[in-house]
């Protein structure tokens, strides 16, 4: 029997840009907290210009084999992407992605204080608690990371003076095996080239895209039932070609505090 979990994944957005000469660091940080997704497919859409970027993805109670077009029993929703602008006066050199997973051990995949409509994805610990009975790995989320595909990730200009970028190039081998997965996302720092890098004039975006699903490894994926991940993206502006802004996001695993 196939297993069932499961979980959430949050979206967030941190934007970095870097001054010039003295390296003054601009820091714009959003968190799109109304992105669920419980094994699913999970598209992003975030931009730097609204101070609520929640509710954007959606993807409850998800279980392998579960997508974007066969959502099943799971409920999906979201469509999206991250707009990444450029508003500092220096346009800076090339920007940086990084992925960070934030994970909870949990019962129902649920440590928020309202999961359902109206969202309130204030954390709430009387809600964290370890388990189900039937989750297989009751102190982490086991290989789910590696089972959560991604079908696309890209980056484009909205002003198409250069050809969308495919994130994927180069990332899939980040954990050693070819498949492009979340634990992939975890493990790298995307530099994107510096012509990629939004113009200062108000119009132009970046628009990253992404596309993922959960696959059935064919095996039991009991090891995630009810847990739940929180994605942070990082978007950076590094000033010189030199620079390398960003650190990999790597895995937090949280257990419930003893109490
Ligand atoms: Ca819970
Ligand atoms: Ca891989
Ligand atoms: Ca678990």
């Amino acid at each position: 029997m196939r297993s069932v979990a499961a979980a959430l994944i949050l979206i967030s957005l941190v934007l970095a840009g870097a001054g010039y000469g003295t390296w003054a660091i601009y820091q714009d940080t959003e968190t799109s907290s109304g992105n669920y997704v419980q094994a699913g497919t999970l598209d992003i859409y975030l931009t730097d210009h609204t101070t609520d970027a929640n509710q954007q993805w959606l993807v409850l109670n998800s279980y392998p084999r579960t997508d974007e077009d066969n959502p099943g029993q799971s409920s999906w929703m979201g469509s999206g992407q991250i707009k990444v602008h450029n508003d500092g006066s220096l346009r800076g050199d090339h920007i940086e992605l990084a992925f960070k997973f934030k994970c909870y051990e949990d019962d129902d995949g649920d440590v928020f204080v309202s999961p359902t409509y109206p969202y309130d994805f204030t954390y709430d610990s009387s809600k964290h608690t370890i388990g189900p009975e039937s989750d297989t790995n009751q102190s982490g989320i086991g290989d789910w990371l590696k089972e959560i595909k991604l079908t696309k990730l890209n980056y484009g200009l909205s002003s198409n003076r250069e050809t969308t970028y495919n994130l994927l190039n180069g990332l899939c081998m980040a954990d050693g095996d070819s498949e492009c997965t979340m634990n992939d996302l975890a493990l790298s720092v995307i530099k994107l080239p510096s012509d990629y890098t939004p113009l200062t004039d108000g119009n132009e975006y970046g628009l990253i895209q992404m596309d993922f699903e959960i696959i059935d490894t064919g095996t039991p994926q009991n090891d995630w039932q009810g847990d739940v991940c929180e994605l942070i993206v990082q978007v950076a502006l590094a000033q010189d070609p030199s620079q390398t802004v960003l650190s990999p996001g790597g895995v937090e695993v949280i257990l419930p505090s003893s109490n």
